[in-house]
C-alpha cells in the first residue's frame, strides 16, 4: 500500500496579480477542509542562491543575465528533493511562482529566447495545475508599492504579460486563466475549486517532469 501523493499546484501572473495573497488563503482553505498543504515560493529567498537573487532583486547588487537566470533555476533544483518528499507524503504543494516566471522574465530581456530560457528547467517536477492570474500591468500598478524592486516598471512588465502569453499555447501544461481583476474572495472560490478537482485527479497518477 502507498499513500496518496499530494498535487503539485502553482500560481503565476505578473507582480501584483495577487499570487502570494491567494496562495495563503488556499493553502489555509485546503487544510480546514481536512487536506494536508503547504506553501512555497520562487524565489525562496532564505537559501544561500536566494539570497544572492534577493540581492539582485533589492538592486543592492548587478548580476550578469544569463547567470541570474540560472540562480533562480538553481534555486528551483535545490528544492526538487523536499518537493518530491512532500508529495510522496500526502501533502498538496501550493508554489508561489515556478520555472513559467523564471522564462518569462528573462526572456522580457532582449536578446533571450524562450528556448534559451526554457533549458535549465526542463526536468523539474510538472505540475499538475498552473493557474495564471490575469491582470492588465497597469491595474497591477496601482496595487502597493509597485516599482521599487528591479523588473516592476509597467513596459517591462507588459513584455512578461506577453511571455507568459506565449508560454500558456504550450498544451503540455495545465494551464487554466483566472480573472484576477476581481475580488480576493471571488478569485480565492475558482482557486479553490480548481485545486480540489486536480488534487482528486493528481492522487492516481505519477508526478510528470517539465
Ligand atoms: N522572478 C521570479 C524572475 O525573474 N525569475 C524567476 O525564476 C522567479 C521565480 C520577485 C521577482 O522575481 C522575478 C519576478 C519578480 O519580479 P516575488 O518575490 O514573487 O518575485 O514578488 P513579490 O514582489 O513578492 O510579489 P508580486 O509583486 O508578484 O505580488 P503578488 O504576489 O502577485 O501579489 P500580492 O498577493 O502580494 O498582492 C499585491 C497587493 O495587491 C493586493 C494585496 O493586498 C497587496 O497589497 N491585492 C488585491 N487588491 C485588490 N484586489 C485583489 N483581488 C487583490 N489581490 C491582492
Ligand atoms: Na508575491
Amino acid at each position: 500500500m502507498s499513500c496518496r501523493r499530494g498535487a503539485l499546484i502553482v500560481l503565476e501572473g505578473v507582480d501584483r496579480a495577487g499570487k502570494t495573497t491567494q496562495c495563503h488563503k488556499l493553502v489555509q482553505a485546503l487544510q480546514q477542509s481536512g487536506r494536508a498543504a503547504e506553501m512555497m515560493r520562487f524565489p525562496d529567498r532564505t537559501t544561500k542562491i536566494g539570497k544572492l537573487i534577493s540581492s539582485y532583486l533589492e538592486k543592492k547588487s548587478n548580476l550578469e543575465d544569463h547567470t541570474v537566470h540560472l540562480l533562480f533555476s538553481a534555486n528551483r533544483w535545490e528544492m526538487v528533493p523536499l518537493i518530491k518528499q512532500k508529495l510522496e507524503q500526502g501533502i498538496n504543494l501550493v508554489v508561489d511562482r515556478y520555472a513559467f516566471s523564471g522564462v518569462a522574465f528573462t526572456s522580457a530581456k532582449p536578446g533571450f529566447s524562450l528556448e534559451w530560457c526554457m533549458n535549465p528547467d526542463v526536468g523539474l517536477p510538472k505540475p499538475d495545475l498552473v493557474m495564471f492570474l490575469q491582470l492588465n500591468p497597469n491595474m497591477a500598478a496601482n496595487r502597493g508599492e509597485y516599482g521599487i524592486e528591479r523588473y516592476e516598471t509597467s513596459a517591462f512588465q507588459r513584455t512578461v504579460h506577453q511571455r507568459f502569453e506565449q508560454l500558456m499555447q504550450d498544451s503540455s501544461v495545465n494551464w487554466k486563466v483566472i480573472d484576477a481583476a476581481r475580488t480576493i474572495e471571488e478569485v480565492h472560490k475558482d482557486i479553490k475549486l480548481l485545486s480540489e478537482d486536480i488534487i482528486s485527479l493528481a492522487e492516481n497518477q505519477p508526478v510528470g517532469e517539465l
